[in-house]
């Protein structure tokens, strides 16, 4: 039987960005000096694939600090964790590693200084998510106020409203969070910020190669994990940016080929999480059911890359 044709988009950027790559070095580096078991406090990064290999090789993974011995070295996810965690490992005389990504440590740095000047602080981010509570964690708790959507910024209630700043998630959808900027500087002028956002170079970049590509494909796939805010993003971008029909998968087992009949173009991304044997096993199965034209869809070239910090650059 001949194979239908089929263009295949695939976007660049896409997959592991530098903090994802610096974070999973972390563990791997981690588990060479330290041997195993390390744990690790929450996903490293939230991809299932990732946390599975390592586990493979000697990360245990767990919720909270107090579910670890005393004696085994602790690393932090690359989301970052609120200052009573690495306080709490202190206390401990634990050895910890902060994998936190630099670039929402610079969030982290921004709020405090914030802080520092008497301004209180208002946080856009996603209720719950392990970023938004490690950056809400930097202060006491009560301090910093979060809003998720416009409406949010009508409703919150501020202490004065001539002293105020605000910080964000780093992988929000860059649309949406305009608009919260936009509420809030109207309901408050005053309101001192970053440039624009803190939304990393990673998720900007990912976002717009989708707005790029989504137009021109029948359906778009982005592989990343449920959990993974910056890959639900991309979904929600590409339906936004024209795309009729736009899934998350995990991997190629995830591919609902009924909902596919009938395409002659597909998209193809990844959020900042997944890693690229995932996105070629996607690819494949593609090429194993059409005759596939591969096309890119590049919108920026990255070449960010970060250092492990200085206790795994020395022999143990
Ligand atoms: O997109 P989120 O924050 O859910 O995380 P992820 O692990 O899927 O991707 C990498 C992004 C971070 C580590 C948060 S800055
Ligand atoms: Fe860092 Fe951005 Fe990647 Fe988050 S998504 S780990 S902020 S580079």
């Amino acid at each position: 039987m001949t194979k239908p044709p089929l263009t295949l988009y695939l976007a660049a950027p896409r997959g592991f960005c530098a903090g994802v790559d610096r974070a999973i070095k972390i563990v791997e580096m981690a588990l060479k000096k330290w041997g195993a078991p390390v744990y690790v406090r929450h996903e490293i990064v939230h991809n299932k694939f990732v946390v599975d290999g390592l586990r493979d090789k000697g990360a245990v993974f767990v919720e909270e600090l107090s579910e670890c011995p005393d004696d085994r070295p602790v690393i932090f996810s690359a989301h970052g964790v609120p200052k009573s965690v690495p306080s709490a490992a202190q206390a401990r005389n634990m050895i910890y590693v902060d994998a936190t990504c630099p670039l929402v440590s610079k969030v982290h740095i921004e709020a405090q200084r914030h802080a520092d000047a008497g301004l209180q602080i208002i946080m856009i981010g996603h209720a719950g998510h392990p970023e938004t509570v490690g950056t809400m964690g930097q202060l006491p708790e009560g301090d910093v106020l979060l809003v998720e959507t416009p409406d949010d910024v009508a409703a919150v209630d501020v202490r004065d409203e001539t002293r105020l700043a605000y910080v964000t998630q780093t992988t929000l959808s860059v649309d949406d969070t305009a608009d919260i900027v936009a509420a809030l500087q109207a309901r408050f002028p005053a309101i001192i910020g970053p440039h624009k956002e803190d939304i990393c170079y990673a998720t900007t970049n990912r976002q717009e190669a989708v707005k790029t590509m989504a137009p021109k494909c029948d359906a778009m796939l982005v592989v990343g994990a449920p959990n993974s805010s910056n890959s639900k993003r991309l979904v929600e971008v590409g339906a936004r940016a024209g795309c009729g029909y736009a899934q998350l998968v995990q991997r190629a087992d995830d591919i609902d080929w009924r909902a596919l009949e009938g395409i002659s173009s597909i998209g193809i991304t990844a959020g900042a999480s997944a890693p690229e044997v995932l996105i070629n096993e996607v690819i494949d199965a593609f090429k194993a059911r059409y005759t596939v034209t591969s096309e890119l869809v590049e919108t920026a070239q990255e070449n960010v890359e970060f250092k492990v910090p200085r206790v795994l650059r020395q022999p143990a």
